[in-house]
Order: structure tokens, then C-alpha cells, then sequence
């Protein structure tokens, strides 16, 4: 790491540099793996709710949220505390959320994919049908980690999506419980919560239990603890991906205020001491603009510290040489966040192969989209948008094909099956195709 502007550390990259390439891979290196000690206490928790249900269910809330509950009741929240806890609001929240839950509804219900049908010559018609899932399972985190902007942007595609019933588990340490996270989760069509939360709830969720339904589908950010356990239960259930740290990239070509630049690096660099924030630009003196507007306004952010270890440990500005090197770079890094801070970015967009969400233009900044913008905030980390997709109601659908076959259809079809069925020697496949030829 170099010093740039005084009292700021973060790496500075250059594109001519010999070592450019190696400094880059070590930058973007990233390993998610959890240790076999975590594993072993994972498994045994897993085991212990499915054999256990509600009883070790009980058992662990107590001791590792401390609580000192008898009944699941204790640990169940109906729509109607929902609901109070959205009225409860001070009107500006009430307002906020609201808002942000219209905008993140409405965008989504664009997602929502068509069922289709043709017909084929010989009569036959071919199609495919969508449906939702019966029940998905939310997971919010606890205490610091828990935004209640989460629960809108895991929730509403499953709303939207058509789920008969979302489940959301959210841990509450020392029983304290987040009302905006309760009013969001009434905003978003949850149905009922349960306030438990680590192994133990994604074990609840995946298996059932007395009180807690099992869901076909567990999604949402946890620590390692969740992490994992959402590893383990999946095929049992469905699970979304397993999130990295946050990342942004920002590329500048220079006009934009380099305090507006400085504060979008932070906005995720204040997430988490392994969040990433990178900014591009050909533009030296402009990288020289930032740096120095960063070490200037760190001082005054609340998660100051956050900031600097993060910046310190993945954070970089890179000097490139043009606008292609600055596309190469960003197909490259595959960012879950890429912004666009150029004059004009509709010119960029059919080159951006690989970039969980593109904030495009000098205002867009990534913490509208956070919150309010409408598309989804459950982007793919770690370069994985290489070959995944933002959250969405397809997340919370599946699809069957259909064939109706004509008389037409079944014989013609029939004769092509048996020759098949005759080549693999399955003489059952071949007979019931050949019983439907006409002669
Ligand atoms: N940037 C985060 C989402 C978030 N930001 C929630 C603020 N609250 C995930 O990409
Ligand atoms: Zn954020």
C-alpha cells in the first residue's frame, strides 16, 4: 500500500507498471472459505434442529442470542406486530420506506417473466409454464448488520414472484428487536417472522419444525455461521448465492466532483472492513483530485475507522492509459457495483460484459440504488457476475415445459422415438412411442 494524500492509505495502481497485472490479481483475491472448525459446528447444529425441531431450536436462541425463552410463541411475530411496527414510524421513515417499497415493487414486477405456448405443423403444442414457489425463507441478520432496505430487496421479488408464503427468520441479541426491519418486512408482504437467526434458523427453515414451516427456498446475507449452513441445506432447499463483500468500481473521466467520488467510494467502503472500492480514470491529476478530497473528508465520517481499514486493505486508484484500458479493466473485475461517472454512458453500455449493476452518469450514485432507485441491491460479488445475476423475481420461480401432443404429432414423433429407443435398447420407450403411429 502507498500513501497518496497525506494521511490516506490506499494502494495506487498503474497500468504501466511491469507489475500491473500480478498487483491487480492480488487486490481482487478474495477466498470465502470457511474453516473445518465452523463446518463442525455448523453440521452439529443442522443435526440437532432436525432431529430436535422446536426444543433445540429454543435451546440455542437462549444461549446464543441470550435469551431465556419457553415457547416458540415467544419467538414468533404475526402481521399484526408487523404492522404496528410500520405505524409506529416517525412519519419520514414511514414515508422513506414506503417509497422505496413502491419503486422496488414496481421495478420488479417488469421482471416478471411470461408463460408460452406454439404450436408446431403437426398439431402438437410446446410450451412452458412459470410458477412461483410455495414458500421462501428470508434471512436477515442481526443487531448492526440487519437493513431493513435488505429485507425490501429479498422480499418484494418473492412477492412479486407470487410466493404463497415468505418466511422471515431475523436473530434479536438480547431480544432487542429492529422496528424498521419489522415495518419493511410488512411493506414487502411478509407473512409471518420468526426471531431466530444463525445455523439454527437456516436448520429451521430448510427442515421445518413444529412451529417453523419449511420453505423450498432460503435467501439472504448471514455470517460465516449462515453462510455455511446455507451451503450445507442446499439441495435440500434452494439457496441464492453466497455473498462476498461489497465492491464498487468507479470509473471517472474527470468531470465529475471528485468530493461526489471520494463520498461513493466510502459509501461502501463503510460497509465492512473487507469491502472494496476502486476508482479508474485516465485522468491523473483528476486521481490526484480524489485522493486528496478522500483525506480530507475521512475525518469526518461516523465509520471512520471502517473506512480506513477497508481502503487500507482492498482499496485502489487506478491510472490507466485510455477509455479502453478502462473497459478491459472493468470486464475484467466483473464488479458487483460499476459506476459510470462519465458524460456519456449509454456509449459504454454495449461494452460492459460483466457488471452486476451499472450506476450510468454522473448522478447515479450507487447508494440511490441501495435504497430507492427499484432494481435489486442482492448483486453478485467477487467477479461472479461473470455468470450470475442481480436478485429477482426469477429467483423465486421455476418453469415445467409442456407437450400436448395431436394424434398427427404422436405418430409422427412415435417413429422417431423408436428408432432412438431401438438404439439405446430400451424396448419399453420404443413400444410406447410405436403404440401411438398410425398405420
Ligand atoms: N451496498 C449494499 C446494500 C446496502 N447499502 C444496504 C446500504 N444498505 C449491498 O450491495
Ligand atoms: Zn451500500
Amino acid at each position: 500500500t502507498d500513501s497518496s494524500a497525506a494521511g490516506l492509505e490506499l494502494a495506487r495502481l498503474s497500468t504501466a507498471d511491469d507489475d500491473f497485472a500480478a498487483r491487480l490479481d492480488a487486490l481482487l483475491a478474495w477466498e470465502g472459505v470457511s474453516s473445518g472448525e465452523v463446518q463442525g459446528r455448523v453440521d452439529e447444529i443442522l443435526a440437532a434442529v432436525k432431529a430436535r425441531g422446536d426444543v433445540a431450536l429454543i435451546e440455542y436462541s437462549n444461549r446464543f442470542d441470550r435469551l431465556s425463552v419457553a415457547s416458540m410463541a415467544e419467538l414468533t411475530l404475526g402481521p399484526a406486530r408487523l404492522r404496528e411496527a410500520f405505524e409506529g414510524l416517525p412519519e419520514a421513515q414511514r414515508q422513506a420506506l414506503s417509497t422505496a417499497a413502491e419503486r422496488v415493487r414496481r421495478y420488479h414486477e417488469h421482471q416478471k417473466p411470461e408463460s408460452w405456448q406454439y404450436t408446431e405443423a403437426d398439431g402438437t403444442v410446446l410450451g412452458q409454464q412459470v410458477t412461483p414457489l410455495d414458500r421462501a425463507g428470508i434471512y436477515v441478520p442481526g443487531g448492526k448488520a440487519a437493513y431493513p432496505s435488505s429485507v425490501l430487496m429479498n422480499a418484494l421479488p418473492a412477492h412479486v414472484a407470487g410466493v404463497r408464503e415468505i418466511v422471515m427468520v431475523v436473530p434479536t441479541p438480547d431480544g432487542v428487536l429492529n422496528e424498521l426491519v419489522l415495518a419493511a418486512a410488512h411493506l414487502a408482504g411478509v407473512d409471518h417472522v420468526f426471531t431466530i437467526g444463525g445455523a439454527q434458523a437456516v436448520a429451521a427453515l430448510a427442515y421445518g419444525t413444529e412451529t417453523v414451516p419449511r420453505v423450498d427456498k432460503i435467501v439472504g446475507p448471514g455470517n460465516i455461521y449462515v453462510a455455511t449452513a446455507k451451503r450445507a441445506v442446499f439441495g435440500q432447499v434452494g439457496i441464492d448465492m453466497i455473498a462476498g463483500p461489497s465492491e464498487i468500481l468507479v470509473i471517472s473521466d474527470g468531470g465529475t466532483d471528485p468530493d461526489w467520488l471520494a463520498m461513493d467510494l466510502f459509501s461502501q467502503a463503510e460497509h465492512d472492513e473487507d469491502a472494496q472500492a476502486i476508482l479508474v480514470s485516465w485522468d491523473a491529476d483528476h486521481l490526484e483530485a480524489v485522493a486528496e478530497a478522500m483525506a480530507r473528508q475521512l475525518p469526518t465520517m461516523e465509520r471512520e475507522g471502517m473506512i480506513r481499514a477497508s481502503l487500507a486493505a482492498r482499496g485502489a486508484l487506478i491510472q490507466c492509459r485510455d477509455r479502453g484500458e478502462a473497459v478491459e479493466l472493468l470486464n475484467r473485475i466483473a464488479p458487483e457495483h460499476l459506476e459510470l461517472s462519465v458524460a456519456d454512458p449509454e456509449a459504454w453500455l454495449p461494452e460492459v460484459r460483466h457488471a452486476g449493476a451499472v450506476f450510468m452518469g454522473r448522478y447515479t450514485a450507487e447508494a440511490l440504488g441501495d435504497y430507492c432507485a427499484g432494481p435489486n441491491h442482492v448483486l453478485p460479488t467477487s467477479g461472479t457476475a461473470r455468470f450470475s445475476s442481480p436478485l429477482g423475481v426469477y429467483d423465486f420461480q421455476k418453469r415445467s415445459s409442456l407437450i400436448q401432443c395431436s394424434a398427427e404429432g404422436a405418430s409422427t414423433l412415435g417413429a422417431t422415438a423408436s428408432v432412438l429407443a431401438r438404439g439405446e435398447s430400451l424396448t419399453a420407450h420404443a413400444r410406447s412411442a410405436e403404440y401411438r403411429i398410425r398405420d
